[in-house]
């Protein structure tokens, strides 16, 4: 059989009877609807137009794309074209696409023509890039538009391919360093929907669903695409900014019944809607991941919604989610415990596996893990270790078989002796009612000792001055005395990765003010 996985999650449903149903709904700009059975038509074409273009199978071409119609059309063309897709996040600087453009050796960059102008600069001196396709109404000089490259093309069916075969990539930003290529194969994406999509979301047919956490994301590639993919549901494409009162917008007018947030946005949400009101929806299912979700955001959500946000943790390596609490099943503070189909174990330093109580990095095993990174064999080795993948998380393991994040392996530092997890501290910081959002760093005192440091983000109206004295002695009652942050400085926004993992890194060296 055919494993290229554009058969399973396009071509199927027009051969089962799906291909009426609506695929993608654009909330936004011209507001197109995409059908299976168009989608399969316009993947062959996309398919058959890249062979005209003279680029061929296992070469690779990057995807610089908004939440859009043709988003799914040239990532399944390309699956079918046997070509490698690599989705790239939409907010990145010209000099990351430079990297990324030349680590890759990309043939041919597809790029949606809001996002020309910023990564136009890196394009004229790229040695390897023969093509730039421009999606959109205004094609620049020198470029391809998308049309043109459909029109007189001749649709082509999938290659066949076994399922290991390498089918895209993404870049995993990372907390420190450049970003890697991820590889993953066409088996990696049946491996996810089967998993939490089936098994933790149980997607249907009648589901729709909205996603913050855009395509170019792992997160979002599966909550937007293949989840509701593996079952002709519908997703909600919106490329903008999801402001809380964007989002609250979207799930009033197009009724999804599945909505995948991100803890910030949750935070600003819950904020928006104590004052303005919660919406009329069709909501069945809220998700979160990206990084820890406090435990007040979760319980002023289920307040105001009615229903409870499930946190999860994924990771670019692993595709999508692998740890999770579960329908009917949420304890707020924890990330719950094992999707079904993957198997995890958190281990010490000299690789010895921890009892309930202890602390160690968090191990992961399951089919869709990625075959590697590019050009990264050390690397490879030490977070690919044979059937388990190494994840730079630190977990405990509570008595009753949860798992609690405490925080990435690089993150937690000792002060007077003892371990502190910055996230901890933040957890408590965002407790106080007026803190919105919270970062600790280790920072060196006079005594050349680490303490924390903490960084936050103000709810509007707070008043910095009677907050920041205030937040330590809160912190010391909640955590204990050794944790509290000896200095609390106001940011307007933390640094971010598109995903909403705070940048700690960023904030190390910064000096108290
Ligand atoms: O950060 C996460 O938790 C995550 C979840 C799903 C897919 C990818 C990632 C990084």
């Amino acid at each position: 059989a055919n494993e290229n996985a554009a058969v399973y999650f396009v071509d199927r449903h027009v051969a089962e009877g799906r291909g009426g149903n609506v695929a993608f709904r654009e909330a936004a700009g011209k507001r197109r609807d995409l059908t299976y059975g168009r989608l399969a038509e316009r993947s062959d074409l996309v398919a058959g137009g890249l062979e005209r273009l003279g680029i061929h199978p296992e070469q690779r071409i990057a995807c610089l794309v908004l939440d859009q119609i043709e988003y799914p059309e040239l990532f399944w063309g390309a699956l079918k074209a046997q070509v490698v897709p690599i989705a790239l996040n939409t907010l990145l600087t010209a000099e990351t696409y430079d990297f990324i453009l030349r680590d890759s050796r990309a043939v041919a960059l597809f790029v949606s023509a809001e996002l020309y102008d910023v990564v136009q600069p890196v394009l004229a001196n790229n040695p390897v890039l023969r093509q730039v396709v421009v999606i959109g109404d205004t094609v620049p000089e020198g470029a391809l538009s998308w049309d043109a490259m459909l029109s007189g093309a001749s649709p082509r069916k999938a290659a066949t391919v076994g399922e290991d075969e390498c089918a895209f990539w993404l870049y995993s930003s990372g907390s420190t360093g450049q970003p890697k290529g991820v590889r993953h194969v066409h088996g990696a994406l049946k491996a996810t929907a089967d998993t939490y999509g089936a098994q933790v979301l149980g997607i249907r047919e009648d589901d729709v669903v909205y996603s913050v956490a855009k395509i170019f994301f792992a997160y979002g590639l599966g909550n937007a695409m293949t989840f509701p993919m593996s079952v002709g549901a519908t997703t909600v494409l919106f490329h903008g900014r999801p402001l809380p009162e964007v989002a609250a917008g979207i799930i009033r007018d197009e009724k999804p019944s599945i909505f995948c947030g991100v803890p910030t946005l949750y935070a600003a949400m819950v904020h928006w809607l104590e004052k303005n009101g919660v919406p009329e929806h069709c909501l069945r299912c809220c998700i979160s991941a990206g990084e820890a979700l406090p435990e007040e955001v979760g319980r002023a959500w289920g307040k105001l919604w009615g229903g409870d946000i499930l946190d999860g943790v994924g990771s670019t390596e692993m595709l999508h989610i692998f740890l999770s609490n579960r329908p009917g099943d949420v304890v707020y503070g924890t990330s719950g415990v094992a999707v079904p189909g993957y198997d995890l174990r958190c281990v010490d330093e000299e690789g010895t596996e921890i009892k309930p109580g202890g602390v160690g990095e968090l191990l992961v095993r399951g089919a869709s893990a990625a075959e590697g990174y590019w050009n990264k064999r050390s690397k490879s080795r030490t977070t690919f270790e044979g059937e388990w993948t190494r994840t730079g998380d630190k977990y405990e393991i509570t008595e009753a078989g949860r798992f609690v994040y405490c925080g990435r392996t690089d993150d937690m530092f000792k002060v007077s002796g003892i371990w502190v997890s910055p996230f901890e501290v933040e957890q408590a910081l965002v407790s106080h009612p007026g803190v919105l959002e919270a970062a600790v760093v280790p920072f060196r005192d006079a005594d050349d000792l680490e303490k924390p440091k903490a960084f936050v983000v103000l709810k509007d109206g707070t008043e910095p001055a009677a907050v920041t004295a205030e937040l330590k002695e809160f912190v010391k009652a909640k955590v204990g005395a050794w944790k509290y942050p000896r200095w609390v400085e106001v940011l307007d926004d933390l640094p971010k990765t598109a995903t909403g993992k705070i940048q700690r890194f960023k904030l190390r060296g910064r000096a108290p003010c």
